[in-house]
């Protein structure tokens, strides 16, 4: 079965007195949206990632994620921190955060992967190869499977000298990260080589880019948060027939929908 993981963004959208409270408030009120939609695994960020977004402080991460986590966490939810502080990830986890997942693969902060190997938590590595702001000055490659799988390698090699089992670990091709929407679509026919690398394979396509590519090679204009979502719950489905172990999305609904479609065509065994 694969697994859902819903994203959770807390990122206030005021900065009056009422700011902190409200942007607490709709995300933990999402979170529960979420897992009444059937998540199994909720992704709890308070930095965006998305091409040219600007950093924010570990301080200012923490204030807006913590108390989220410890609600949510306090009611059983299983929570996954999108993080690539190792500061934010020890308070995460503190927090109830089961999971780790650092976008930068243990590369933004040296201190991660110990940080990650004295918690019990898992870690999420994506591959990745810098900052949103040089996002596509990255994207070159001679061979993109063989380097991502190869990167990754490195990744893992890393969490393990620090000390975290294999079982600890899930791996993430990234998309988006480092590569052009067209470059995501050649790492997409590397899924198999990741997923019979041993690991878990996590995988995010929700609203990207890539799915307006795919569009438009059939003359179609994506545009709407429902026709990406339609397009990210058909890529759920793809992803859970590679075997991939979970995909991050927003409309879990959708993505549930589509799996269940899914199970009933193949028969449960
Ligand atoms: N994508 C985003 C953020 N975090 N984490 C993992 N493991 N994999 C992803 O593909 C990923 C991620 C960017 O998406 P958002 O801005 O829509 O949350």
């Amino acid at each position: 079965m694969t697994l859902v993981m819903g994203v959770v963004n807390v990122t206030p959208d005021s900065f009056s007195d009422g700011g902190r409270y409200a942007s607490h408030e709709a995300a933990v009120a999402h979170g529960r949206a979420l897992r009444l939609d059937g998540a199994d695994l909720l992704d709890i960020g308070g930095e965006s990632t998305r091409p040219g977004a600007t950093r924010v402080t570990a301080d200012e991460e923490q204030a807006r994620i913590v108390p989220v986590i410890e609600t949510l966490a306090a009611e059983g939810a299983t929570i996954s921190v999108d993080t690539m502080n190792a500061a934010t990830a020890v308070a995460a986890v503190a927090a109830g955060a089961r999971v780790v997942n650092d976008v930068s693969g243990g590369l933004a902060d040296p201190d991660m992967m110990s940080a990650v190997a004295a918690t019990e938590a898992d870690v999420v590595l994506q591959h990745w190869r810098g900052h949103s702001a040089d996002m596509y000055r990255t994207a070159v490659y001679d061979d993109i499977v063989g380097e991502v799988v190869g990167e990754l390698g490195e990744r893992v090699a890393a969490a393990r000298a620090a000390g975290i089992p294999d079982h600890r670990i899930v791996v993430d091709p990234g998309f988006g990260f480092g590569k052009t929407p067209e470059q995501n679509w050649q790492v997409v026919r590397g899924l198999a080589q990741l997923v019979t690398s041993g690991h878990r394979v996590l995988i995010g396509t929700s609203r990207k880019r890539m799915l307006v590519v795919a569009a438009s090679g059939a003359g179609i204009e994506l545009t709407g948060e429902d026709r990406f979502d339609l397009a990210t719950a058909v890529t759920s489905v793809l992803a859970a027939q590679a075997g991939v172990w979970a995909v991050r999305v927003h409309d879990v609904a959708a993505t549930r929908l589509a799996l269940a479609v899914r199970t009933a065509w193949e028969g449960e065994g």
